[in-house]
């Protein structure tokens, strides 16, 4: 099977690469005209026909798509083949407003798969892996996704689903599962139940993981990595676009391949909604070039991230995405300052005897935000001085200060005594009623 699940595609030319989403588009968007009136609505009012669209250099003529559009339109209203042609419908996991329900024709499954296949193959796997997937199954896109790609790559899959951690290690261990698909917080989760079970990374034979649905920093990487003894891979994807394998990361895990010959990626100022060139930082939006029953045209994700096309040592020619830094609307504001999860868990990562399992608590009492940030401490500052933890406490409040400019108060409580997540792990409780 060799580096790569489809050579020619994953390191086609970009000329020719070019010239495959041209084609693809321009038949995209002559298919979502003509079945999905919602879209026409939008595409005449903006004044664009499909003759108007030649290639991607005109995809900038097209409305974006946003999650207000596939809310006004639920259930069926972006529906762009008939439901007789669909085979399943996947939802996100969103707790506020009516939930988005994409849908997937047989190709569409297929083609979602193979991107998971994809990530597989990158981070190593073959038809000689046990590759353990802990995702949820159901309706958020997880399980299904990277069971599908498994399945193709033809690795013995172990359907897990999330939960029961003590089973999940008993059957790794039994059955000497080599790769691990789950979130990453799920990941050190495992490999904190592990070392608590009396086991180490010499125990198991896992090689590789595959994390994903959720942000996580280098510094968490590596604390998998060593937990486990594997090589951590990202993967990214989103429920609207297919699922996860909408990019994903090679050995090189300098950020995640887009698969471009289904997805055009841009990248766009989020304010003015202006197309930015190659490196900036925005708004990712994505086109799908290949759905047949979902097919969203400038899809704004709401992430924010970096595209680069420079050269990568693996070979693959696709364009690569950073990790996404924020969001533009889960960005908390705390006091009128911006403040994303993400920058809280890099100071925790960076502190020898605090955990990275915290839980920022956000209220509003006479109208002003409070903001308080549980920490867990590691078992060995248990024993410690209550002057050290205290000492802790200052360190962890002077550096938050210092990257976001506003005081949070330091809560450090027992280990292991902030809820466990076995999907998405829950970083924010924001009780303050703004709307
Ligand atoms: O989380 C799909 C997925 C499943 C991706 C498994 C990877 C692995 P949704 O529930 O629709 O789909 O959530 C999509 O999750 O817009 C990002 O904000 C976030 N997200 C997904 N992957 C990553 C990642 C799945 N690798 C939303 N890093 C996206 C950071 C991620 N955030």
């Amino acid at each position: 099977m060799g580096r790569y699940w489809n050579e020619k595609i994953e390191c086609m030319s970009r000329e020719d690469m070019k010239k495959l989403q041209d084609e693809r588009l321009v038949a995209q968007v002559r298919h979502v005209y003509d079945n999905v009136a919602y879209y026409r609505k939008m595409m005449d009012e903006k004044g664009v026909k499909p003759e108007d669209i030649r290639g991607t250099e005109d995809l900038h003529k097209l409305p974006f798509l946003t999650k207000a559009d596939l809310r006004e339109a639920y259930p069926y209203g972006l529906l762009a083949k008939p439901l007789s042609d669909c085979v399943r419908i996947q939802s996100t996991s969103g707790t506020t407003g009516k939930r988005v329900v994409a849908f997937y024709t047989q190709h569409d499954i297929d083609l979602w798969e193979d991107c998971c296949a994809r990530a597989i193959v990158a981070a190593g796997g073959t038809r000689d892996d046990v590759c353990q997937v802990c995702y949820g199954y159901g309706l958020f896109t997880g399980g299904p996704g990277l069971n599908g790609g498994s399945h193709k790559v033809g690795c013995l899959t172990l359907p897990m689903s999330s939960g029961n951690t003590e089973r999940q290690i008993q059957f790794m261990m039994d059955l000497q599962s080599t790769i691990l698909c789950c979130t990453p917080s799920y990941a050190a989760y495992i490999g904190e139940t592990l070392h608590d079970m009396g086991y180490g990374p010499d125990d198991i034979k896992l090689k590789a993981g595959i994390f994903g649905a959720e942000p996580w920093t280098e510094e968490m990487r590596r604390e998998i990595e060593k937990l486990l003894g594997i090589k951590a891979y990202d993967i990214y994807g989103l429920t609207e676009i297919s699922g996860p394998g909408v990019s994903f990361e090679c050995e090189e895990q300098t950020g995640m391949h887009i698969n471009e010959d289904h997805f055009i990626a841009e990248i766009i100022d989020p304010d003015t909604g202006e197309v930015l060139p190659e490196g900036s930082k925005g708004e990712l939006v994505f086109t799908s070039i290949t759905k047949e029953a979902f097919p969203l045209l400038r899809y704004r994700t709401r992430d924010i991230c970096v595209l680069t096309r420079e050269k990568c040592s693996c070979g693959r020619t696709l364009v690569k995405m950073s990790k996404p830094m924020g969001r533009t609307d889960d960005m908390l504001i705390i006091r009128g300052v911006n403040v994303f999860p993400s920058q809280i868990e890099s100071v925790l990562l960076k502190m020898s005897n605090a955990t990275p399992n915290y839980q920022i608590v956000v209220d509003r009492l006479n109208n002003s935000d409070t903001f308080e940030i549980m920490v867990e401490l590691n078992d060995d500052m248990l024993s410690d001085t209550v002057k050290s933890i205290e000492e802790l406490e200052r360190k962890i409040s002077s550096d938050i200060h210092s990257i976001l400019g506003i005081k949070a108060k330091i809560t450090l409580v027992e280990p292991k005594s902030i809820p466990r997540s076995e999907g998405k792990a829950v970083r924010v409780v924001d009780k303050r009623k703004l709307v």
